[in-house]
Protein backbone atom coordinates (compact mmCIF):
# COMPACT_ATOMS: atom_id res chain seq x y z
CA UNK A 1 0.00 0.00 0.00
CA UNK A 2 1.39 3.42 -0.86
CA UNK A 3 1.24 6.23 1.66
CA UNK A 4 -1.15 8.08 -0.65
CA UNK A 5 -3.74 5.11 0.09
CA UNK A 6 -3.13 5.41 3.51
CA UNK A 7 -5.63 7.18 6.07
CA UNK A 8 -3.88 7.08 8.85
CA UNK A 9 -0.36 6.68 10.94
CA UNK A 10 -0.69 5.37 14.62
CA UNK A 11 2.48 6.05 16.34
CA UNK A 12 2.83 3.27 19.21
CA UNK A 13 5.62 1.18 20.66
CA UNK A 14 6.53 -1.81 18.80
CA UNK A 15 5.97 -5.19 20.05
CA UNK A 16 2.75 -4.43 22.75
CA UNK A 17 -0.84 -3.84 22.87
CA UNK A 18 -0.83 -1.06 25.26
CA UNK A 19 -3.18 1.35 24.75
CA UNK A 20 -2.26 0.95 21.12
CA UNK A 21 -4.69 -1.39 20.62
CA UNK A 22 -7.40 0.82 21.30
CA UNK A 23 -6.86 2.79 18.38
CA UNK A 24 -5.66 -0.39 16.26
CA UNK A 25 -9.29 -1.93 17.37
CA UNK A 26 -10.98 1.05 16.13
CA UNK A 27 -9.22 1.28 13.33
CA UNK A 28 -9.74 -2.31 12.25
CA UNK A 29 -13.59 -2.13 13.05
CA UNK A 30 -14.10 0.97 10.75
CA UNK A 31 -11.67 -1.03 8.16
CA UNK A 32 -9.41 1.80 7.89
CA UNK A 33 -6.38 1.54 6.38
CA UNK A 34 -3.40 2.34 8.40
CA UNK A 35 0.45 2.35 9.32
CA UNK A 36 2.06 1.33 12.32
CA UNK A 37 4.59 3.13 12.10
CA UNK A 38 6.98 1.66 14.80
CA UNK A 39 6.60 -2.05 13.68
CA UNK A 40 8.16 -0.70 10.70
CA UNK A 41 11.98 -0.89 9.78
CA UNK A 42 13.85 2.43 11.04
CA UNK A 43 16.02 2.95 7.62
CA UNK A 44 12.16 3.40 6.19
CA UNK A 45 11.22 6.22 8.74
CA UNK A 46 9.90 3.38 11.72
CA UNK A 47 11.08 2.14 14.56
CA UNK A 48 10.68 3.80 18.14
CA UNK A 49 12.80 7.33 16.63
CA UNK A 50 9.45 7.55 14.64
CA UNK A 51 7.84 7.74 18.07
CA UNK A 52 9.99 10.61 19.34
CA UNK A 53 9.88 12.31 16.13
CA UNK A 54 6.30 12.88 16.56
CA UNK A 55 5.91 13.18 20.48
CA UNK A 56 8.43 16.03 19.71
CA UNK A 57 6.08 17.75 17.12
CA UNK A 58 7.57 16.66 13.98
CA UNK A 59 9.63 19.57 13.44
CA UNK A 60 7.47 21.75 15.04
CA UNK A 61 4.63 21.02 12.48
CA UNK A 62 2.90 19.85 15.22
CA UNK A 63 2.30 20.52 18.33
CA UNK A 64 3.97 18.31 21.07
CA UNK A 65 2.12 15.10 22.29
CA UNK A 66 2.86 13.57 26.21
CA UNK A 67 2.87 10.15 25.03
CA UNK A 68 1.69 7.58 22.18
CA UNK A 69 -0.46 6.58 21.02
CA UNK A 70 -0.70 9.25 18.39
CA UNK A 71 -2.17 9.25 15.45
CA UNK A 72 -1.64 11.48 12.25
CA UNK A 73 -4.03 12.09 9.80
CA UNK A 74 -4.39 14.57 6.88
CA UNK A 75 -1.41 16.51 8.38
CA UNK A 76 -2.54 16.70 12.15
CA UNK A 77 -1.65 14.66 15.12
CA UNK A 78 -3.94 13.98 17.82
CA UNK A 79 -2.98 12.22 21.01
CA UNK A 80 -4.82 10.86 24.65
CA UNK A 81 -6.55 7.04 23.89
CA UNK A 82 -9.75 8.49 24.30
CA UNK A 83 -9.88 11.42 22.27
CA UNK A 84 -8.12 9.84 19.51
CA UNK A 85 -10.93 6.88 19.70
CA UNK A 86 -13.71 9.41 19.39
CA UNK A 87 -12.04 11.39 16.67
CA UNK A 88 -11.85 8.33 14.92
CA UNK A 89 -15.60 6.49 16.18
CA UNK A 90 -17.46 10.22 14.95
CA UNK A 91 -15.41 9.81 11.56
CA UNK A 92 -16.60 5.69 10.42
CA UNK A 93 -20.20 5.68 12.43
CA UNK A 94 -18.77 4.10 15.61
CA UNK A 95 -19.99 6.75 18.27
CA UNK A 96 -24.19 6.59 18.12
CA UNK A 97 -25.95 9.41 16.26
CA UNK A 98 -26.87 12.19 18.54
CA UNK A 99 -24.83 13.98 21.07
CA UNK A 100 -26.09 12.19 24.11
CA UNK A 101 -25.27 8.83 22.52
CA UNK A 102 -21.74 10.38 21.77
CA UNK A 103 -20.83 10.94 25.42
CA UNK A 104 -22.88 8.06 26.67
CA UNK A 105 -20.21 5.49 24.79
CA UNK A 106 -17.48 8.22 25.77
CA UNK A 107 -18.41 7.72 28.97
CA UNK A 108 -17.99 4.01 28.91
CA UNK A 109 -14.35 4.55 27.26
CA UNK A 110 -13.09 6.99 29.98
CA UNK A 111 -14.48 4.61 32.45
CA UNK A 112 -12.80 1.54 30.51
CA UNK A 113 -9.39 3.64 31.11
CA UNK A 114 -9.89 4.16 34.50
CA UNK A 115 -10.19 0.54 35.16
CA UNK A 116 -6.69 -0.02 32.91
CA UNK A 117 -4.69 2.50 34.40
CA UNK A 118 -5.18 0.21 37.94
CA UNK A 119 -4.93 -2.37 35.62
CA UNK A 120 -1.27 -1.17 35.01
CA UNK A 121 -0.61 -0.27 38.48
CA UNK A 122 -1.04 -3.55 39.99
CA UNK A 123 2.47 -4.41 38.44
CA UNK A 124 4.21 -1.09 38.56
CA UNK A 125 2.68 0.30 41.67
CA UNK A 126 5.64 2.56 43.00
CA UNK A 127 7.18 3.48 39.64
CA UNK A 128 6.91 2.95 36.04
CA UNK A 129 10.57 3.61 35.84
CA UNK A 130 11.34 0.44 38.65
CA UNK A 131 11.18 -3.19 37.01
CA UNK A 132 8.37 -5.45 38.95
CA UNK A 133 10.50 -7.27 40.00
CA UNK A 134 11.62 -4.40 42.40
CA UNK A 135 8.79 -3.19 43.59
CA UNK A 136 7.09 -6.76 43.79
CA UNK A 137 5.89 -6.60 47.50
CA UNK A 138 3.90 -3.42 46.55
CA UNK A 139 2.44 -4.89 43.37
CA UNK A 140 1.11 -8.13 45.37
CA UNK A 141 -0.42 -5.94 47.85
CA UNK A 142 -2.17 -3.53 45.13
CA UNK A 143 -3.34 -6.47 42.89
CA UNK A 144 -4.92 -8.45 46.41
CA UNK A 145 -7.36 -5.57 46.02
CA UNK A 146 -7.73 -5.27 42.24
CA UNK A 147 -8.91 -8.36 41.76
CA UNK A 148 -11.25 -8.95 44.92
CA UNK A 149 -12.85 -5.13 44.51
CA UNK A 150 -12.20 -3.22 41.93
CA UNK A 151 -12.62 -6.00 39.16
CA UNK A 152 -16.40 -7.23 40.25
CA UNK A 153 -16.95 -3.59 40.76
CA UNK A 154 -15.79 -2.39 37.03
CA UNK A 155 -16.99 -5.82 35.42
CA UNK A 156 -20.55 -5.44 37.37
CA UNK A 157 -20.91 -1.74 36.43
CA UNK A 158 -20.28 -2.47 32.94
CA UNK A 159 -22.44 -5.05 32.78
CA UNK A 160 -25.56 -2.45 34.14
CA UNK A 161 -24.83 -0.11 31.40
CA UNK A 162 -25.72 -2.80 28.90
CA UNK A 163 -28.92 -4.08 30.58
CA UNK A 164 -30.17 -0.58 29.73
CA UNK A 165 -29.93 -1.01 26.23
CA UNK A 166 -31.65 -4.67 24.23
CA UNK A 167 -28.19 -4.89 23.51
CA UNK A 168 -25.87 -6.39 22.32
CA UNK A 169 -24.07 -3.28 22.46
CA UNK A 170 -23.74 -0.38 24.38
CA UNK A 171 -26.10 1.38 21.99
CA UNK A 172 -28.16 -1.85 20.98
CA UNK A 173 -27.39 -3.16 17.45
CA UNK A 174 -24.87 -0.43 16.45
CA UNK A 175 -20.89 -1.20 17.52
CA UNK A 176 -19.69 1.89 18.73
CA UNK A 177 -15.39 2.47 20.18
CA UNK A 178 -16.79 2.22 23.40
CA UNK A 179 -18.06 -1.58 22.54
CA UNK A 180 -14.28 -1.76 21.32
CA UNK A 181 -13.00 -0.56 24.35
CA UNK A 182 -14.88 -2.84 26.56
CA UNK A 183 -14.12 -5.70 24.74
CA UNK A 184 -10.13 -5.15 24.92
CA UNK A 185 -10.26 -4.68 28.88
CA UNK A 186 -12.65 -7.81 28.79
CA UNK A 187 -9.44 -9.75 27.05
CA UNK A 188 -7.03 -8.11 28.94
CA UNK A 189 -8.21 -8.73 32.31
CA UNK A 190 -8.98 -12.37 31.42
CA UNK A 191 -5.33 -12.67 29.93
CA UNK A 192 -3.74 -11.37 33.22
CA UNK A 193 -5.70 -12.52 36.15
CA UNK A 194 -7.75 -15.30 34.50
CA UNK A 195 -8.87 -16.47 38.38
CA UNK A 196 -10.51 -12.84 39.47
CA UNK A 197 -11.82 -12.05 35.71
CA UNK A 198 -13.60 -15.67 36.07
CA UNK A 199 -15.00 -14.63 39.74
CA UNK A 200 -15.85 -10.77 38.72
CA UNK A 201 -17.34 -12.14 35.43
CA UNK A 202 -19.39 -15.32 36.50
CA UNK A 203 -22.94 -14.62 35.27
CA UNK A 204 -22.66 -11.32 33.86
CA UNK A 205 -24.50 -12.50 30.85
CA UNK A 206 -25.16 -9.05 28.92
CA UNK A 207 -20.94 -8.46 29.38
CA UNK A 208 -20.29 -12.05 27.82
CA UNK A 209 -22.70 -11.13 25.28
CA UNK A 210 -21.07 -8.01 24.23
CA UNK A 211 -17.55 -9.99 24.04
CA UNK A 212 -19.00 -12.57 21.96
CA UNK A 213 -20.33 -9.92 19.26
CA UNK A 214 -17.76 -7.47 19.26
CA UNK A 215 -15.25 -10.42 18.22
CA UNK A 216 -17.20 -11.77 15.22
CA UNK A 217 -17.51 -8.23 14.15
CA UNK A 218 -16.07 -8.59 10.68
CA UNK A 219 -12.92 -6.22 10.95
CA UNK A 220 -12.54 -7.42 14.48
CA UNK A 221 -12.69 -10.89 13.58
CA UNK A 222 -9.94 -10.95 10.50
CA UNK A 223 -7.89 -8.61 12.96
CA UNK A 224 -7.91 -11.07 15.76
CA UNK A 225 -7.19 -14.03 13.69
CA UNK A 226 -4.25 -12.22 11.84
CA UNK A 227 -0.37 -10.85 12.60
CA UNK A 228 -1.13 -7.62 13.22
CA UNK A 229 -2.91 -8.36 16.73
CA UNK A 230 0.20 -8.42 18.86
CA UNK A 231 -0.15 -12.00 21.55
CA UNK A 232 -0.53 -9.89 24.69
CA UNK A 233 2.71 -10.50 26.45
CA UNK A 234 4.78 -9.48 29.91
CA UNK A 235 5.96 -5.85 29.09
CA UNK A 236 2.17 -4.56 27.86
CA UNK A 237 -0.15 -3.56 30.43
CA UNK A 238 -2.17 -6.64 30.78
CA UNK A 239 0.36 -8.86 31.86
CA UNK A 240 0.07 -12.52 33.49
CA UNK A 241 1.61 -13.03 36.69
CA UNK A 242 0.15 -15.76 38.87
CA UNK A 243 1.07 -14.35 42.28
CA UNK A 244 -0.78 -11.16 41.51
CA UNK A 245 -4.36 -12.95 40.85
CA UNK A 246 -6.44 -14.28 43.27
CA UNK A 247 -4.90 -17.49 44.75
CA UNK A 248 -8.00 -19.65 43.82
N1 LIG B 1 -3.67 9.12 29.12
C1 LIG B 1 -2.78 8.76 28.05
C2 LIG B 1 -1.68 7.89 28.64
C3 LIG B 1 -0.60 7.62 27.62
C4 LIG B 1 0.46 6.70 28.18
O1 LIG B 1 0.60 6.53 29.39
N2 LIG B 1 1.23 6.09 27.26
C5 LIG B 1 2.26 5.16 27.68
C6 LIG B 1 2.26 3.95 26.80
S1 LIG B 1 0.73 3.05 27.02
C7 LIG B 1 3.60 5.84 27.59
O2 LIG B 1 4.41 5.56 26.70
N3 LIG B 1 3.86 6.72 28.56
C8 LIG B 1 5.10 7.41 28.65
C9 LIG B 1 5.07 8.37 29.80
O3 LIG B 1 4.04 8.48 30.46
O4 LIG B 1 6.10 8.99 30.05
C10 LIG B 1 -3.56 8.00 26.96
O5 LIG B 1 -4.61 7.41 27.28
O6 LIG B 1 -3.15 8.01 25.79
Amino acid sequence: MTDEQTEYTLYYWPGIQGRGEFVRLTLEAAGATYRDIAREPEDQGGGPGAIRDVLEGLDGQQPPAFAPPVLEVDGSTYAQTANICQFLGRRHGLAGTSQQELHRVHQVQLTVHDCLTEAHDTHHPISIAEYYEDQKDAARRRAAFFVEQRIPKFLGHFDAVLGYTDGPFLLGEDLSYGDLAVFQLLEGLNYAFPRGYRRGADSLNDLAALREAVSQQPGVKAYLDSDRRIPFNEKGIFRHYPELDLSD
